[in-house]
């Protein structure tokens, strides 16, 4: 159950954002409309909100959910694998302290993005692609085992990050794509399998028995509907130009 969630308005900057994605710069404006209407999911699904401010001295600073882990015993800083991003953390740091006593802290030659962190009761799996890096992968382990928590590692061939390809939906059920569908580390989990034709959507957010969806997406919305959840759909349009999904956008605790 969460109860709390931080989120970042973009900034105008974001237009400069780091990308893969080649479907052209996103348009501030829009991505702003997109931004209150992803807090108001938020609201809906009965969470807390705080709205940071946005900082144009960091393109991608919207992506929250990259800077930090939030554990149910600690909370966990990131130390951004992009070297544009490594900034972000400060204001994180010091929103989350307000929430937090146990604050740990990923410290270099380790990095680690929050995207290639999925928590799944007391487990953690973590991502090893070209933002999280051996050595933060160890620090995190290290960390979590401190607080009674369980890791372990994934390596990523292709996706950006773990959450590119996975979320799960508590109740043992695991919304799946691409890369990940064979992989020995995921079977034990209810396979929702999203089609080749919308990997995009594979990205999506539970919130208390609601899980957020990207608009544009028939088959995936149809699979998580049918094992039984309601779903709230997000146009995403303008962070998708960005490779970034909904989980990016908040940090939930
Ligand atoms: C980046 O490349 O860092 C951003 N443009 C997108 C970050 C997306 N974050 C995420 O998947 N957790």
């Amino acid at each position: 159950m969460f109860k709390k969630a931080i989120v970042r308005k973009p900034s105008k900057s974001m237009v400069k954002g780091l990308t893969t994605a080649k479907l052209g710069s996103p348009d501030f404006n829009l991505a702003l409309i997109q931004h209150q209407k992803y807090i108001e999911a938020l609201i809906e699904c009965g969470l807390d909100v705080t709205i940071l401010d946005a900082d144009e001295h960091f393109p991608d600073s919207t992506f929250v959910e990259d800077t930090a882990i939030l554990t149910p015993n600690c909370a966990i800083i990131t130390n951004p694998g992009a070297l544009s991003r490594k900034g972000e953390v400060l204001a994180i740091e010091k929103a989350v302290s307000g929430f937090y006593q146990n604050i740990e802290k990923i410290v270099d030659k380790g990095t680690v993005d929050g995207g290639d962190i999925m928590m799944v009761d007391k487990h953690f799996y973590i991502g090893r692609s070209e933002r999280t890096n051996r050595e933060g992968a160890k620090q995190l382990t290290e960390i979590l085992e401190k607080y009674e928590l369980t890791a372990s590692t994934v390596t990523l061939e292709k996706m950006l990050h773990l959450k590119s390809g996975l979320s799960y939906l508590e109740n043992n059920n695991l919304v799946i794509t691409d890369e990940f569908v064979e992989r020995s580390d995921f079977k034990k989990f209810n396979k929702l399998i999203v089609n080749e034709s919308e990997v995009y959507a594979a990205n999506c957010v539970w919130i208390n028995d609601q899980v957020l969806i990207a608009t544009g997406y028939p088959k995936t919305k149809q699979i998580i509907e049918k094992a039984g959840y309601k779903t709230i759909e997000l146009d995403m349009s303008e962070y998708r130009k960005l490779d970034g999904g909904l989980s990016c956008l908040s940090l939930r605790f």
